[in-house]
């Protein structure tokens, strides 16, 4: 069988971008391969944080990936498991300086900062054994993560011909719409959960008038001409891909008179794309225990089922 592994960082509240970029394609990706998904709150170390937040963000993260259908899969928190951490350390063993610090994510991310913490340089070898450690063969993720991606294929090939056949080459699958969600108030840059743009960001469990509010202010381009082009109009293309994502047709049917009735459909797509979630995080929510004994039989399961790749991987490499 297909084995799939994806993971989501607790560095706030799960957008709109995470859900269609990732999300919504492990849920699909369930009927037909053995899925397996993190909580990433080690990831969530690499830029400031506070304890207490990032412990109650990591719960509710894990409730709203319950909530938006990932309940078919094996669900845990990745901190839970030591095993990362370890074959990360193997991974930084492979990778060399240069190509973390050639990373966009961490020159974007960098240079936003006084003080960067070394773990946000080293990010992607820890990514990498998220995704090795589970021999994932397919991997659901949004367009940002590509260069992560290939990095993550390249260190396991150097790896297993280094040190003998160890990791399975994992692939990348991309949505077809919506693999970048744009800000809604600065369409050039990518929807993001630790964005300062409260205004461009859509929140899984923001109510729906808030949803309406967002996308009816949303920047548009200069003209009027509806039209799917998202170097020329970002502001209405990412619009247009945001209704073909949640409504399920394809982009640009049916066809808009205008940028307002364009924001209205969409906004209403959206809201109706996410009820269902917010509906189901309120009953998970309510019962806290559930959720722990779900989190902590699947960290015993990960557990036991990767000691076996970590033991080679070890021994690959020459631990005694
Ligand atoms: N704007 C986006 N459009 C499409 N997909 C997206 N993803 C993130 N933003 C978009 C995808 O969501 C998954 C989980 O992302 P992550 O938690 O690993 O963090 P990230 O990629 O760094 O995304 P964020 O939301 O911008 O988080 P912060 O602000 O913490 O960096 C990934 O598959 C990602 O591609």
């Amino acid at each position: 069988t297909t084995r799939v592994f994806s993971a989501f960082q607790a560095t706030g509240r799960l957008t709109l971008g995470n859900y269609l970029g990732a999300i919504l394609p492990a849920v699909r990706l369930q009927d037909e391969a053995a899925c397996v998904y993190a909580v990433a709150d080690l990831h969530a170390l690499t830029v400031r944080h506070d304890p207490a937040v990032l412990r109650a963000r990591t719960r509710e993260v894990a409730a709203l990936l319950l909530a938006c259908g990932l309940d078919r899969s094996v669900l845990y928190l990745q901190s839970r498991v030591p095993a990362h951490t370890e074959l990360s350390y193997l991974l930084e063993s492979t990778a060399y300086e240069g190509e973390m610090r050639r990373m966009i994510q961490f020159r974007e991310k960098s240079a936003a900062q006084e003080e960067v913490r070394l773990s946000l340089l080293t990010y992607p070898a820890l990514m990498a054994a998220d995704i090795l450690l589970h021999r994932a063969d397919l991997v659901p993720v949004g367009e940002d993560q590509r260069q992560h991606m290939e990095l993550t294929r390249d260190l396991a090939l150097r790896f297993n011909r280094r040190y003998g056949e160890t990791f399975v080459v994992p692939e990348a699958v991309y949505p077809r719409v919506a693999a970048r969600v744009m800000d809604l108030a600065v369409p050039t840059a990518k929807m993001s959960k630790s964005s300062a743009s409260e205004a461009g960001t859509v929140y899984l469990l923001d109510p729906p008038a808030d949803i309406r509010r967002k996308i009816m202010r949303a920047v548009t381009d200069s003209g009027n001409e509806v039209r799917y082009d998202p170097a020329g109009k970002p502001g209405v293309s990412n619009l247009l891909a945001l209704l073909a994502a949640c409504s399920g047709r394809p982009v640009e049917s049916p066809v808009h008179s205008s940028y307002g009735a364009l924001k209205k459909d969409t906004a209403e797509a959206v809201i109706e794309a996410l009820a269902p979630v917010r509906e189901r995080f309120a009953v998970l929510s309510a019962d806290p225990a559930e959720l722990d004994r779900i989190l902590a039989a699947a960290a015993a399961r990960v557990t036991e089922e990767t000691s076996g790749l970590l033991a080679a991987a070890r021994l690959a490499i020459g631990l005694a």
